[in-house]
């Protein structure tokens, strides 16, 4: 029973299979054509467009494995390039628009030379998981189209040249886990918004310029690995409620203008192995004996308005 009425499909599925394989060139042509206007962009000026970058051929540009990744499962037998990896590629040209009419996962500029802004085009590429732009010289407001990436996980834009605030948008993004802005140039305050981002493990804003702000409500974030708001212009007292955050393995939260005393949070946070609460204006509770049987992983280094520490 089973081999009679398996076999008839087999038999006629099989043609098909080679055929679709001896053509090969499976990427659709206006995505052939995205990849020239990006390359042109970038000064990029070795790939070979008579090879299917989809193919894996060598000769598609043998010295850059996986730089342009496709993804060939696509029910009508059709590829789709979901990844762009340029990490450390010495380019020197803006980031492309055309990336924003792409299908893609994963976009990935890091180290590079770029300049000029985030195009808002890129806010349309609803498929993106992953965004890796930092170390570059991009300049700019980050566009508020970033809001719509709500597939994004992953949003690194540490070491650039950006001005302006961070979009309030960001709150939008509810699947991401990491948003990492270590010096980017960018201004505060962190937009109160981002406290319903729960699937955050890794949170990193470092050296905004700015007004002054409060302490984000971060408490529903208990998912955080790791915390840091180094020189964020933040005023006002380190939260309670961060004892919420058992988690957290790294809280640095220095060169800030905070105030008041240390909350008795540690006993709480037992994953911690990295504490720095320095150039703060910190006082001490009643939980010294707490800080100081952690004391070789934390920095409390002029963390309080008398100036000793511990
Ligand atoms: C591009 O690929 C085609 C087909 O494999 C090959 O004939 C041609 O020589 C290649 N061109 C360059 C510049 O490598
Ligand atoms: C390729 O695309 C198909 C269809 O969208 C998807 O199911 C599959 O997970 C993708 N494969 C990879 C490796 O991303
Ligand atoms: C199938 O092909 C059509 C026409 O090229 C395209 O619009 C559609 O997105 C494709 N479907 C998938 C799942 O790739
Ligand atoms: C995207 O990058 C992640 C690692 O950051 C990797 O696990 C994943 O397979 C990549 N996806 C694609 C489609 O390249
Ligand atoms: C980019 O780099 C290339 C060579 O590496 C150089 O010829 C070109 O002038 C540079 N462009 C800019 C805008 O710096
Ligand atoms: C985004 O895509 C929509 C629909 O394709 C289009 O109308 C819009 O102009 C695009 N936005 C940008 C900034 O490219
Ligand atoms: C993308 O974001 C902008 C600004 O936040 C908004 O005006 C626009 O409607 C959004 N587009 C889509 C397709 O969601
Ligand atoms: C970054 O921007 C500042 C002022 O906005 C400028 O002085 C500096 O040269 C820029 N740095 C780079 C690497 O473009
Ligand atoms: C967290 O991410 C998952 C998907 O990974 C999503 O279903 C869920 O809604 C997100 N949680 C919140 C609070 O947005
Ligand atoms: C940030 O503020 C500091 C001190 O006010 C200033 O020296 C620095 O130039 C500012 N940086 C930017 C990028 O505006
Ligand atoms: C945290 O979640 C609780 C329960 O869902 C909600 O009442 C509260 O407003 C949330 N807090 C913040 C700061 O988002
Ligand atoms: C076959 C081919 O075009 N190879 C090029 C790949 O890219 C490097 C530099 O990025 C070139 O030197 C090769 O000629």
């Amino acid at each position: 029973m089973m081999g009679v009425f398996s076999g008839f499909p087999l038999l006629f599925l099989l043609p098909f299979c080679f055929a679709s394989l001896a053509f090969g060139a499976t990427l659709p042509e206006d995505e052939v054509q995205a990849l020239r206007d990006i390359a042109h962009t970038i000064g990029k000026k070795n790939w070979n467009y008579s090879v299917d970058p989809c193919t894996g051929k060598s000769n598609w540009n043998s010295s850059e494995k996986n730089v342009v990744t496709c993804n060939c499962s696509f029910v009508n037998h059709t590829c789709h390039v979901v990844s762009i990896d340029f990490t450390r590629n010495y380019l020197n040209g803006t980031i492309p628009k055309q990336l924003g009419t792409l299908n893609l996962v994963n976009i990935s500029f890091l180290g590079n030379r770029l300049t000029g802004p985030i195009p808002k085009e890129l806010g349309n590429i609803t498929t993106l998981k992953a965004l890796v732009l930092e170390f570059n010289q991009l300049s700019g407001s980050l566009p508020l189209e970033l809001g719509n990436l709500t597939q994004i996980e992953k949003l690194h834009l540490t070491s650039n040249n950006f001005t302006g605030e961070l979009p309030a948008t960001l709150a939008r993004l509810t699947i991401l886990k990491e948003l990492v802005m270590q010096g980017s140039g960018l201004s505060g305050p962190i937009p109160s918004g981002i406290s319903i981002l729960r699937n955050l493990t890794d949170l990193r804003v470092t050296d905004l310029n700015g007004s002054d702000s409060w302490f984000p409500q971060l408490n529903n974030m208990t998912k955080l690995v790791t915390l840091i708001l180094r020189s964020c212009n933040i005023i006002g007292s380190l939260p309670e409620n961060l004892g919420k955050l058992t988690n957290l393995e790294v809280l640095d939260v220095s060169y800030n203008k905070l105030t008041g005393p240390i909350p008795s949070i540690f006993g709480d946070l037992r994953h911690l192995d990295m504490l720095d609460l320095s150039y703060n204006n910190l006082s001490i509770g009643n939980n010294i004996e707490e800080l100081q049987c952690r004391q070789e992983t934390v920095n409390l280094f002029a963390s309080f308005s008398n100036g000793n520490s511990l």
